[in-house]
């Protein structure tokens, strides 16, 4: 690779849940994080002396032919919600003649359908595989797939290349800490990608990733990508983690705030949370999946099991850590007569603002996968958005059912009344926190373009106007978040419009 130019690229999402397209448009970002993995192989491509490495985000900016053919290797890294995108980046690279080298999670997990179409796979981990590849190819034979069955050592993988990353596009940056759960959930392939027992980086890899991306020009909010923040050992996180982060924040001024991914058992330890409120975590994504005792057992979440799930969530916001969470419907136990209603009513107590509901779906690897295929109830792959109202099972209820309940409940909780009221249930227990981003122009401007489509357009703007003069009077600290999540819920309804509109052409 010495003295190679190299173009990564990062093919164009889709719209999802997570894509958040129309909220940002408030802030005039036009993506949420840039991507952390394809970043990380380029800082390893940088030690193997390649001489230029540029990133073409193409959720930000197009990619020209000119670019492709400057490259000596076009690195593709996707996720299977990207494929439309991958399929032509592949196409353009072809009639260019630029070789590609492919990784990331689309390709770990369906690497057979890019077989004899992408030069060079290098699956899984690269911190274990990539080494193998630039091994091969220094001796002239390069492969066309790499895999591996190992875990990668969190202590070699390097900083990522964030001086790459033209920051007035991202909403947010991101940092690794740990990688793996512990937990053995039926439909999640996390541990089987990432294993079972957490990987950590050291105290200092983290710092320096945190300080790399302050130098790189961003300021604004962090996310901690783990699989499962609290994975690790309690002690470790108590004792090293937390500490080193809080003095970290104290050193940006409380400016940075962090959001992670977490299990619902962080309710049950207050010191844990006070650390992570101190650190300035804000806000966590926990998956709730359903409100069912019985379901819970059923797809092995028994860590969500024998607990009041309400008063944990509460629990969790009143340490001042806003709660998102995944639900899911479409499980063998789902009763079609209740689970619906039971849904929305715990999603609407619970006060969790950011609730993605999803169809059940059955990821390649999983344990789920392998009992459907086993019944004969896998219909082909997932199409990678878990939120699109599609599935890839034949579910045990009828699947008309199914979806008219799918749609009931996302039209419920997203309806303009029933989305400003779970606001306010959830600013009525969260703990205002103490780290906060600097509130620049772009975010006055917001509540500017807010006031027009929402205040004014939207046929939701009596609840929009109640939320916002209940918050001055009862919750004013708190003001911008309400603007805020008055923002994603525009974002929210342009996504159940998508499922409703899907779900009709099916
Ligand atoms: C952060 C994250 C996000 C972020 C965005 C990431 C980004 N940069 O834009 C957000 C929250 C926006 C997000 C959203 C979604 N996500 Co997401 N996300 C993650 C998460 C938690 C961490 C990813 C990460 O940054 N890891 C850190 C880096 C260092 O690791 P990495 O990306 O895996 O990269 C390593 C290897 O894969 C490899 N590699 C990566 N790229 C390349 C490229 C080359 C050339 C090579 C050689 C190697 C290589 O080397 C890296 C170092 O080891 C993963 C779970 C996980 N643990 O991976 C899910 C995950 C990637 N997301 C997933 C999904 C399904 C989604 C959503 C579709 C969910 C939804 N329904 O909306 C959305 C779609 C995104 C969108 N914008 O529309 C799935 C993807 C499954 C798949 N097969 O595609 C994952 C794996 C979770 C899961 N187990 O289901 N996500």
């Amino acid at each position: 690779m010495k003295g190679k130019n190299i173009l990564i690229v990062w093919p164009e999402f889709a719209e999802t849940y997570w894509s958040f397209k129309k909220a940002l448009r408030y802030i005039r970002k036009l993506s949420s994080l840039p991507p952390i993995g394809a970043l990380t192989v380029g800082a390893m491509l940088e030690k193997e002396g390649c001489k230029n490495i540029r990133l073409a985000d193409l959720n930000v900016r197009p990619l020209g032919e000119e670019e492709i053919k400057w490259a000596d290797y076009v690195l593709i890294s996707s996720m299977a919600v990207q494929r439309k995108s991958v399929d032509e980046v592949i196409a353009l690279c072809k009639k260019v003649g630029t070789k590609i080298i492919a990784g990331g999670p689309l390709f770990t997990s369906d690497h057979e359908s890019f077989l004899g179409v992408v030069d060079h796979m290098v699956l899984n981990e690269a911190e274990i595989t990539l080494p193998m590849f630039l091994a091969d190819l220094e001796k002239g034979n390069p492969q066309p797939v790499y895999t591996s069955t190992e875990f990668a050592d969190m202590t070699e993988s390097p900083v990522p290349l964030w001086n790459l990353v033209n920051w007035k596009h991202y909403a947010s940056a991101g940092v690794q800490i740990s990688r793996g759960c512990p937990h053995l959930c039926d439909f999640c392939d996390v541990t089987k990608l990432f294993g079972r027992a957490p990987r950590v980086k050291t105290i200092t890899q983290v710092i320096a990733e945190l300080d790399a991306i302050v130098s790189s020009g961003y300021k604004g909010a962090i996310f901690i990508v783990d699989d499962n923040f609290i994975g690790p050992n309690n002690k470790f996180l108590k004792e090293e983690m937390l500490p080193a982060l809080i003095t970290w924040q104290e050193s940006v001024g409380h400016s940075m705030p962090f959001y992670t991914q977490s299990t619902i058992k962080l309710a049950r330890d207050p010191e844990l949370m006070e650390l992570m409120f101190n650190a300035g975590i804000i806000m966590i994504f926990t998956g709730i999946e359903t409100p069912e005792e019985d379901t819970l057992k059923a797809c092995r979440k028994t860590q969500n099991t024998k607990r009041d799930l309400i008063a944990d969530i509460n629990t969790i916001q009143r340490a001042g850590i806003q709660v998102q969470s995944g639900f899911i419907l479409g499980f063998d136990t789902d009763d079609p007569e209740t689970i619906f209603d039971n849904m929305t009513d715990f999603i609407m107590q619970s006060g969790i603002v950011t609730a993605m509901v999803g169809l059940l779906n059955a990821p390649f690897m999983t344990e789920l996968w392998e009992r459907l295929k086993r019944e004969n109830r896998i219909l082909g792959k997932m199409t990678g958005d878990n939120v699109d109202g599609s599935t890839n099972i034949i579910p045990i209820m009828d699947i008309k059912v199914l979806r008219a309940g799918y749609q009931r409940v996302v039209s419920q909780i997203y309806s303009p009344k029933n989305y400003y009221r779970r606001i306010r249930t959830f600013l009525t227990e969260y703990k205002t926190p103490k780290v906060r981003p600097k509130f620049d122009w772009q975010h006055f401007l917001a509540f500017f373009r807010a006031w027009w489509h929402l205040g004014i357009a939207d046929k939701g703007l009596f609840y929009y106007w109640h939320l916002l003069i209940w918050t001055i009077i009862r919750k004013p600290k708190l003001f911008p978040l309400a603007v805020h999540l008055a923002i994603t819920g525009d974002h929210f309804r342009s996504i159940v419009r998508r499922i409703n509109k899907n779900i009709a052409t099916t």
